[in-house]
């Protein structure tokens, strides 16, 4: 399988995580956002991934899954342990509220080609684009804080799909200087969790193409 793979990028980042938990090799192919205008616009890759997005995930047949989480769902489907998404349903619902509250309505906000939308089509300062993006953050993640329960892990004791989530955001707060510091439940499971090798070889900054 190949990996159409950004080391900064945060869907990507959630993707490597799934596959270190479940051990599973991929080869990374590096997609990068910013050179000669962003080689996600290239044709090559459009024809893999029409959304001109990472991650995509091509398969040995060719067939190429995109989407961090229907790959990471696929992944489950594929190496069912360790489980990601609860067997418990209470479980399960709270798991993938706490994905789609990370992966739908924090993460599209920040994206790049919302920053460059806003820059280019409504004239908006570097500095504005930075304010925004710190704002989406923190809004989303001071909810996120309410809906988890870390034991260590956001709902249990190993991760699931709800840390697979969490630690990319985080690191993207960090990048955009978002205040952390009164968020002191995903403080905790993020000091869990980069604690797990599995967590620490899918970092953004031990990527083949980390700048
Ligand atoms: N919902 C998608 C989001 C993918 C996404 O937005 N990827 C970003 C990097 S984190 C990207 O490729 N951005 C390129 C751009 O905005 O032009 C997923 O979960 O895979």
């Amino acid at each position: 399988m190949i990996l159409y793979d950004y080391f900064r990028s945060s869907a990507a980042y959630r993707v490597r995580i799934a596959l270190e938990l479940k051990g599973l090799e991929v080869e990374h192919r590096p997609v990068h956002l910013l050179r000669a205008g962003g080689e996600q616009l290239e044709p090559d890759y459009l024809a893999k991934n029409p959304q001109a997005l990472v991650p995509a995930l091509e398969l040995d047949d060719g067939i190429v899954l995109t989407q961090s989480l229907a790959i990471i769902e696929y992944l489950e489907s594929l190496r069912p342990t360790p489980r990601l998404i609860p067997q418990d349903p209470e479980l399960a619902a709270k798991t993938r509220a706490v994905a789609l509250a990370i992966a739908c309505d924090i993460h599209p906000l920040t994206n790049l080609r919302v920053g460059g939308y806003l820059a280019a089509s409504l004239n908006a300062s570097p500095e504005s684009i930075e304010a925004w993006r710190r704002f989406w953050i923190l809004e989303g993640l001071q909810a996120v804080e309410k809906l988890i329960a870390p034991k260590p892990f956001c709902f249990s004791a190993e991760p699931t799909l709800a840390d697979v989530c969490l630690i990319p955001q985080l690191f993207a707060a960090r990048r955009f200087a978002v205040p952390l510091d009164e968020l002191p439940r995903l403080l905790s499971v993020e000091a869990a969790s980069l604690e797990l090798e599995a967590f620490k070889r899918a970092h953004p900054a031990r990527q083949a193409d980390a700048e």
